[in-house]
């Protein structure tokens, strides 16, 4: 876990949960990860975007829209329960979804 941690720079929201979560979601070869199993309000989602092109993790709601270069990292807290769809900007096709609980 520790490998995965180092390099994140990891500020926790004020009103975080005390047993909030670190989820991990990686992009390569024009997919998304797996979604988390299990997503809190409070939780952090770091998208990784180890792909040799760049990406972007952008909700259908408009909640989010992270840029990520290749090669790169940005990490996000979950701020609203629900259902979002995840798509990506230059890759209209790469698609996934979120649920996240209260
Ligand atoms: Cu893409």
């Amino acid at each position: 876990m520790l490998a995965i941690l180092a390099g994140v720079t990891f500020t926790p929201a004020v009103a975080a949960r005390a047993d909030a979560q670190l989820h991990v979601i990686e992009i390569d070869k024009m997919k998304f990860g797996a979604a988390p199993a299990e997503i809190h309000v409070g939780d952090t989602i770091v998208w990784k975007n180890i792909d040799l092109v760049k990406h972007t993790a952008t909700a259908r709601d408009g909640s989010f829209d992270i840029d990520l270069p290749r090669k790169s990292q940005d990490s996000m807290i979950v701020k609203t329960p629900g259902t979002v769809e995840v798509y990506c900007r230059y890759h209209p096709g790469m698609v996934m979804t979120l649920v996240v609980t209260a």
